[in-house]
């Protein structure tokens, strides 16, 4: 059997509760930019059907800006008005305006300890990413990660599984040698179409989605005194998601 070498992670919505974050950042860029557009927070959940900032603001604009006139040409503005939401998204986290969710810093720490290699495969573009791991973690923490897979590098963004082919490749690893982590059905599937086990931890924005092809689906990972619901799957006696359990799920998946 495949060992587990390596942990693929998501990062909204599995690291860290960012999607707040993100939505005020482009209601933020949209008031500096003279736009009178406001995203609500049910509009953004169906907008979210729609990864990437960029893909998301262009969506918008097709569908709900019908008569909007581009001042110029329509990529160079989108581009410039995502640039200044991902400007004032790293402010806010630079800020500490991010927190990590339970469990992910204590698992990350026992999966460095242990050898394991950790790898970062999100949408969001990286400057977030760098923001976020060193402000919620430590300064050093992009360091622990040997590839971190973001934003614009690949061509199809998630639910693709471009992202996780990309991350595979650079570790110069089979899928089945490792397990990802993701919060929403647009990224497990990526995951699962790149061939991985996916272990699910759900939020307010992704409840409720089918995650039928995930072997374990947890309300977020829990910590010793601050345990995780079940959603579905088998953990045993296990009341947080230590080292132990995500070996014998990825050790399960691999028996299959
Ligand atoms: C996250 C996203 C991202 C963020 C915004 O999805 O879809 O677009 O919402 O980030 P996932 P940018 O967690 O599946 O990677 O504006 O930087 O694109
Ligand atoms: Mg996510």
């Amino acid at each position: 059997m495949t060992q587990l070498v390596a942990l693929l992670f998501d990062v909204d919505g599995t690291l860290a509760d960012t999607e707040r974050a993100h939505l005020r950042a482009f209601n933020l860029a949209f008031a500096s930019a003279c736009l009178d557009w406001h995203w609500s927070v049910p509009l953004y959940k169906e907008l979210l059907a729609v990864t990437g900032g960029k893909e998301r603001i262009r969506y918008y604009i097709d569908r709900f800006q019908t008569g909007f006139t581009f001042p110029g040409e329509a990529d160079s503005f989108i581009a410039r008005l995502h640039a200044e939401k991902t400007r004032l998204y790293t402010e806010n986290a630079d800020r500490g305006g991010l927190a990590l969710r339970p469990g992910v810093a204590r698992l990350l720490r026992e999966a460095r300890q242990a050898r394991l290699r950790l790898a970062i495969a999100t949408t969001t573009t990286p400057a977030n990413v760098t923001a976020l791991l060193q402000n919620s973690l430590s300064a050093d923490a992009p360091g622990w990660f040997d590839v971190i897979g973001a934003g614009d590098v690949v061509q199809h963004k998630k639910p693709a599984p471009d992202i996780y082919h990309y991350v595979l490749e650079r570790l110069d690893l089979a899928p089945a040698a490792c397990i990802a982590f993701e919060d929403s059905a647009g990224g497990a599937r990526s995951a699962r179409d790149a061939g991985l086990t996916t272990i699910v931890t759900v939020n307010d924005f992704t409840a409720g989605q089918n995650f039928d092809a995930a072997p374990l689906v947890l309300s977020h990972f829990g910590e010793p005194d601050q345990p995780f619901s079940v959603l579905h799957g088998e953990v045993g006696d296990s009341t947080y998601l230590d080292l132990g359990l995500v070996r014998r799920i990825h050790a399960q998946a691999a028996a299959r």
